[in-house]
């Protein structure tokens, strides 16, 4: 039985072939999907973590980075609890993109939502993007950052699990009455939360 306490959602986002999709797979599945294609529309993938044993689902909305399926993918951000936006450290163009993205969070997520900045590709030799730029960017737009490695498996549990345990930890504190362009009826409301598939009411616990 699906017997999980809280159910958050999780949306990754960036340009495409930055490693969206083999850092789902990797944390869903454990491993590196060799010949990974290119992401249609959006995928879905569940994983459950146990933090400070409670039982948390993690929804995970993986996005597709091609500009033509942007229209699709926005209309995920809203119901985000967390945002993974993701770079390629060895591709400075993805590096760049990366205030357009943000615009895009800001216009179509909730203002609330957790947004974690993410270098993936550490293992290549061929770095263009500095560590410490890549903090100085995610602290100066209020994200956390993590830099990790969907192929050696390097900070990918640590980053999922971080965003469960974060989550937690200010559940009560996010103002889920009022996502962006949303005015709130009982429908979108549970949209909302993501209790409309188990019948649980299971994001998050009111004081
Ligand atoms: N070296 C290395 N290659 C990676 C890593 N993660 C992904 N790749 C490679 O990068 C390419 C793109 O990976 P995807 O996961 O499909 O990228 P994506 O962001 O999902 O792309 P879209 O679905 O088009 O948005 C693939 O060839 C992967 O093998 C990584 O951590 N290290
Ligand atoms: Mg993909």
């Amino acid at each position: 039985m699906d017997d999980y306490k809280f159910l958050f959602k999780v949306v990754l986002v960036g340009n495409a072939g930055v490693g969206k999709t083999c850092l789902v797979r990797r944390f869903t599945q454990g491993l590196f999907p060799p010949g990974q294609g290119a992401t249609i529309g959006v995928d879905f993938m569940i994983k459950t973590v146990e933090i400070d044993n409670e039982k948390i689902k993690l929804q995970i909305w993986d996005t597709a980075g091609q500009e033509r399926f942007r229209s699709i993918t926005q209309s995920y951000y809203r119901s985000a609890h967390a945002l993974i936006l993701v770079y390629d450290i060895s591709c400075q163009p993805t590096f760049d993109c990366l205030p357009d993205w943000l615009r895009e969070i800001e216009e179509y997520a909730s203002s609330k939502v957790l947004r974690v900045l993410v270098g993936n590709k550490i293992d290549r030799d061929d770095r263009e993007i500095p560590t410490r730029v890549g903090e100085d960017f995610a602290q100066r737009h209020n994200m956390y950052y993590l830099e990790t490695s969907a192929k050696e498996s390097d900070n990918v549990e640590k980053l999922f699990n971080q965003i469960a345990a974060e989550l937690m930890e200010v559940r009560i504190l996010i103002d889920f009455t009022t996502p962006v362009n949303l005015r709130m009826g009982w429908e979108q409301y549970t949209h909302y939360f993501g209790c409309e598939d188990q019948g649980l009411f299971s994001t998050c616990e009111f004081p």
